[in-house]
């Protein structure tokens, strides 16, 4: 398993699965800031030229909603099977690559509380939720001194 990653970005979530899972990944980083990501043998992988971009045998797979999700399944953790709790989990990513992009860019206080926590706290543990609240508190408390 690989994952094409770049700190900072969206990529985190992919990468926080991976760990939560504990599987073994190889990282490879990708610097957006180098252009990277527009070198012919990463434009093969994604041609859209953009991260994160898990490689899982010889099934390439973009977009970090997508990635989260499939590594869910695989491993069969984190997603509940009763319809109720599947329409939750079908609703945040919907929510959370609409709605909190759009907020991000209006109130940049919403991005140090809501990143990188906000997209996965729906399928992870409780105890962890409770350490990313703590942490955005933090963040929030930072910007406020
Ligand atoms: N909807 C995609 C968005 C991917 C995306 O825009 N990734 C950014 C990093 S957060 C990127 O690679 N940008 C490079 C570029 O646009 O040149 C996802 O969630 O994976």
């Amino acid at each position: 398993m690989k994952l094409y990653e770049y700190a900072f970005t969206r990529s985190i979530r992919a990468r926080w699965t991976l760990q939560e899972l504990g599987v073994d990944f190889e990282a490879i980083s990708v610097n957006l800031f180098a252009g990277e990501a527009l070198r012919p043998e990463f434009l093969k992988l994604n041609p859209a030229a953009k991260l994160p971009v898990l490689v899982d045998g010889d099934f390439v797979l973009t977009e970090s909603a997508a990635i989260v999700l499939y590594l869910a399944e695989k491993y069969g953790k984190f997603l509940p099977t009763d319809a109720r709790g599947r329409a939750e989990v079908n609703r945040a990513p919907r929510a959370h690559m609409k709605d909190i992009p759009a907020a991000m860019r209006s109130t940049p206080r919403v991005v140090a509380e809501t990143f990188p926590f906000s997209f996965l706290s729906f399928l992870v543990s409780e105890p962890l939720i409770r350490i990313a609240k703590l942490h955005q508190r933090l963040v929030f408390l930072r910007q406020a001194v």
